[in-house]
């Protein structure tokens, strides 16, 4: 017998032994799609080739070499990356990474035409596909606003461009047999304390409003709001609160998008999904992972991220429609292995959620002894999920964690480290 055949057999009976079964969180794990995040490969900077630096307040920062130039090199290196990913899953595009730029064609007047490469990729690959506008790095994003901007015409190009782009998603959600989840975020915000909240939140409102206008069948398309607490440039102000996009999704049937680096640094959402999905049942997660402030580093498995997968997992078992996104983008290590160990790392955390002896736990609950529910806690955490892992990725055909590297770096060696 194989060495890992023998440590996933024991890892069986261990965890047959505290009540959990780990053929079924196998199966339950390959359920899980992830939305898996494209802009990590060309550093949030799109293909329009207009020059435009990246605004918004999202920032890339480092120089490692291979960033992909094109959108043919960026579904070259996630060809690479989602072997190396156990599962099947999907990709999120930005409104601004096109196959082709056409002269005078600007992104409110984005049509089909301008994805057709990456549909007709994602079509072949049978992977579905997601996508938000980009309201950034572009001169219509004017003193730092966009949707919200006083200007009627500022307004018209940003609520023409979520249209286009929405109906672009309803597109790829008609050929691809799954909904597009659509996800709006606009940087909009102030730098310093404004004098008036009031009008840019109604304008925000107004124009969020008239996006939607377009009725889209949610069998094609799943609109979504993505909130923040503050911005690099908008440290005082943001105009798409928390407060403000949680009961605009609330009262608009909308999914709200919650951003993990997008509150305060010791707020964790994951207290915050059971609270939605019992109120909205319906979420989408951009997992990320902030180092002392919003700074997109990618997911390591720490703490955090364990108790967003483990809330997960529960409000997912008590039907909740949890999208799970990933968004995080680090320009100073190889792309591809940076999509890999964030991706591998939210599987590993999902699974640890589904290998919790959870019915042993609530057993304790009910009988209020706390006492014996901290010490399975923590006893949990040295249980071999490892084992179950890497039988997950040999029955995926996928590298363990100590061989996947060798992988990146010939692709690297053979590719990105030529590009220039
Ligand atoms: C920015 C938001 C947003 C972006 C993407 C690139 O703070 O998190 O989701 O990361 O639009
Ligand atoms: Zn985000």
């Amino acid at each position: 017998m194989e060495r890992t055949d023998q440590n996933y057999r024991i890892a069986n009976e261990i965890y047959a032994g505290c009540g959990v079964d780990t053929e079924q969180a196998m199966r339950e794990l390959e359920t899980i799609p992830l939305s898996i995040h494209a802009w990590q490969g060309d550093d949030v900077q799109g293909f329009e080739g207009t020059g435009h630096a990246l605004t918004g307040g999202c920032l890339v920062s480092g120089n490692y070499p291979g960033c992909a130039r094109n959108s043919e090199e960026l579904r070259g290196d996630l060809d690479v990356a989602l072997l190396l990913i156990p599962g099947s899953h999907r990709i999120c595009l930005q409104g601004h990474e096109i196959d082709r730029a056409v002269p005078g064609v600007d992104r409110d007047a984005f049509t089909i035409e301008q994805f057709s490469g990456w549909l007709a990729w994602a079509e072949a690959k049978k992977l579905g596909l997601d996508i938000a506008p980009a309201f950034y790095s572009h001169p219509k994003l004017d003193h730092g606003l966009s949707l919200s901007h006083p200007d009627a015409g500022i307004r018209r190009f940003w609520i023409d461009h979520a249209k286009s782009i929405r109906r672009i998603g309803a597109e790829f959600g008609r050929v691809l047999g799954t909904p597009a989840v659509c996800n709006e975020w606009v940087p909009d915000g102030f730098k310093d304390t404004p004098a008036d909240r009031v009008a840019p939140r109604e304008r925000l409102r107004e124009s969020l409003d008239e996006i939607f206008a377009d009725e889209l069948p949610e069998t094609l398309l799943l609109d979504a709001v993505e909130s923040k607490l503050f911005g690099i440039g908008a440290e005082s102000f943001t105009v798409g609160s928390h407060d403000f996009y949680l009961s605009y999704a609330a009262k608009r049937g909308k999914l709200i998008c919650l951003d993990s680096g997008h509150f305060h640094p010791t707020e964790s959402i994951g207290d915050k999904l059971s609270a939605l999905a019992v109120m909205q049942n319906r979420i989408l997660l951009h997992v990320s992972r902030g180092v002392r402030w919003d700074s997109d580093h990618v997911l390591v498995m720490n703490d955090e991220l364990l108790s967003i997968a483990r809330e997960t997992v529960r409000c997912r078992d008590a039907g909740a429609e949890i999208h799970i996104g990933l968004d995080y983008f680090d320009a100073s290590i190889n792309r591809i292995a940076a999509w890999v160990i964030g991706a591998r790392n939210m599987q590993k955390a999902l699974l640890r959620g589904l290998l919790e002896p959870f019915s042993r736990l609530q057993k304790c609950e009910e009988t209020w002894d706390f006492t014996a529910r901290l010490a399975l806690q923590e006893e949990s955490r040295a249980l071999p999920w490892g084992a179950v892992w890497e039988e997950f990725c040999r029955r995926h055909d996928v590298p363990a964690d100590r061989d996947f590297m060798a992988e990146i770096r010939n692709y690297e060696r053979e590719i990105t480290l030529l590009r220039n």
